[in-house]
């Protein structure tokens, strides 16, 4: 049965009502966008002819959905994080700041006040035996090449099972997570470890919504980072290892051709050794080109609920 209702009263009144227009107190922008919303919801209702119980169901999936702690997770599933990528792209080719190496995607699982140090540390607690040993490292410098000493570069990834600690309570603090500040010649390194693909839990609600419309859950092994200095446009942004069978698959959107690197096994005793190592590891390398910029807003993260930062919203 389609019935046609979006334009009679009964429901202009309604959603006039449901978004605070007839109230002096509230925001008038929560207003504004909570009408659209709501009226193109019905108006899907509407076209669809959505039922009742599949109405219901879709309710019932959002509390699901917050109860899980899946939010921030379903959010890159739907390309939400690649869409805000998009934009800020076209904001910054518009602006005239566009340039460097390109953004990605955050994702939900950052933690921050990881340890800080000076131009290298070791970021895995060594309990990992199933992982290989990986040696990341890179230089960060401006466009035109001059080296950046002092920069921050925030790294975090998952570890051989893809799990990441904090979200996964049996890895120690901040395993897999470290700050390292650039030396003189703009250069950071790292020892950790090659980190898994991530996957969706099997039997939570995003990978219930993705299975619906035939999707997979799964990321390609994957490096976040952030990196900041004074001066330069922050820039979140993650490398993708090659090889993967995700790699150009990736369920939250995340891979860009030109961030994609190989990991390079080096099995040569002597720079085993050099590196002070005793088996054979693999070597990535990630450097980095920062845009400048005066602006002081752009040279912060944007402001997201994240695991112990304190926010003032
Ligand atoms: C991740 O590790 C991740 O980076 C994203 C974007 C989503 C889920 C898990
Ligand atoms: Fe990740």
């Amino acid at each position: 049965m389609s019935v046609s209702t979006m334009h009679t009263d009964d429901v202009r009144e309604l959603l006039h009502k449901v978004a605070g227009f007839d109230q002096a107190e509230g925001q008038e922008r929560v207003k504004q966008i909570l009408h659209r919303v709501m009226h193109d919801l019905f108006q899907i209702v509407e076209d669809f002819d959505v039922t009742p119980e599949e109405l219901w169901r879709a309710v019932y999936y959002v509390g699901e959905l917050g109860q899980s702690g899946e939010a921030a997770l379903v959010a890159p599933g739907l390309g939400i994080d690649r869409y805000l990528d998009i934009r800020m792209d076209a904001e910054d080719e518009q602006a005239g700041r566009d340039g460097g190496t390109p953004r990605t995607i955050e994702g939900p699982l950052y933690v921050a006040g990881a340890p800080l140090k000076d131009g290298y540390d070791r970021m895995d607690d060594g309990t990992d035996t199933q992982a290989e040993t990986m040696i990341l490292s890179g230089q960060v410098t401006d466009e035109n090449g001059q080296p950046l000493p002092g920069a921050v570069v925030d790294i975090w990834h998952a570890d051989s099972k893809g799990a990441y600690s904090y979200f996964d309570p049996s890895q120690s603090d901040y395993n897999l997570r470290r700050r390292i500040r650039t030396d003189s010649d703009g250069r950071y390194k790292v020892r950790s470890i090659i980190p898994s693909g991530y996957g969706c839990p099997p039997d939570g609600p995003t990978q219930k919504l993705l299975s619906l419309v035939g999707r997979h859950g799964q990321r390609p092994a994957h490096i976040h980072f952030f990196i900041s200095r004074p001066g330069y446009k922050h820039l979140t942004t993650q490398i993708n290892l090659s090889d993967d069978d995700y790699t150009y698959d990736d369920f939250a959107f995340a891979t860009r051709g030109e961030l994609v690197r190989d990991a390079v096994r080096i099995d040569d005793p002597e720079t085993i050794r050099a590196n002070g190592l005793e088996v054979p590891y693999k070597e990535v390398r990630f450097d980095v080109q920062l845009v400048a910029t005066e602006d002081e807003s752009l040279q912060t993260r944007h402001e997201r609920p994240r695991a112990q930062e304190e926010t003032n919203s």
